[in-house]
């Protein structure tokens, strides 16, 4: 059987969907773990909380973000970057928690990529109606690191594209437990998230995480 447990959720069984040369959707992989996970984000989150922060440009995020680890993803007027102390707090990140590193350990491991070992994890919150637009992922100091994403709660549409903006994009369905790697030539495509529908996960309401686990310093 390869039905969902639930309508929001990946196929209770794990199966693997190859996007492209070096970028894998690991169906459920974080499935049986994702209560640990959710208690996880909420005490990062009660040390660092999200927030939204304001683009380059002018505008402010429709996801809102906080990270873990060495490092944390942050946007102002200046540019994004990754910094040792959250601008919010003053202090340090929250440091990142064994099993969230142990996971993407793993889903990396699993997709071919041995030994990955993320500095940081950045955390995306987003409700019914928030996206993010195409972008490429390029402030990482090691882009040779695979980045390991993992989706919990509501159901999100991934946009994934080439290495040029022009070129077309291709739909992915990610749901609650679904674990995606981007390594090698796939590591620089542009991907984005469409406007989320409204739902309500039984296990994390209306809302969707993503965790993106990075090699940034
Ligand atoms: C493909 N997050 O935080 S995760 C981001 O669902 C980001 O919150 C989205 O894009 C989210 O930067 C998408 C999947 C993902 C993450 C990084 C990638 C796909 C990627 C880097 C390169 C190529
Ligand atoms: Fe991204």
């Amino acid at each position: 059987m390869t039905l969902p447990l639930f309508d929001d959720d990946a196929l209770a069984e794990p199966s693997t969907e190859v996007l492209g040369p070096a970028a894998f959707v690991l169906r459920a992989f974080a499935l049986n773990q994702a209560s640990d996970l959710l208690h996880e984000i909420e005490g990062v989150a009660n040390i660092s909380p999200h927030r939204h922060m304001t683009t380059p440009g002018g505008h402010t995020m429709s996801a809102a973000m906080t990270s873990c680890g060495q490092l944390g993803w942050v946007s102002d007027a200046r540019g994004y970057r990754y910094v040792a102390v959250d601008p919010l707090t003053g202090k340090a990140w929250p440091a990142m928690p064994d099993r969230l590193r142990n996971l993407a350990q793993e889903a990396a491991a699993s997709a071919g990529f041995a030994d990955f070992r993320p500095d940081t994890c950045l955390i995306n919150r987003y409700l019914p109606g928030d996206r993010m637009s195409l972008h490429q992922d390029k402030n990482e100091s090691n882009l040779n690191a695979p980045i390991v994403s993992v989706s919990l709660g509501i159901p999100a549409t991934f946009l994934f594209g080439g290495i040029e903006r022009s070129e077309p994009t291709r739909r992915v369905q990610l749901r609650h437990g679904d674990v995606v790697v981007w390594g090698g030539e796939d590591r620089l495509r542009f991907h984005g998230i469409l406007p989320l529908k409204p739902d309500d996960h039984r296990l994390v309401g209306p809302r969707r995480f993503n965790l993106t686990f990075r090699c940034a310093g």
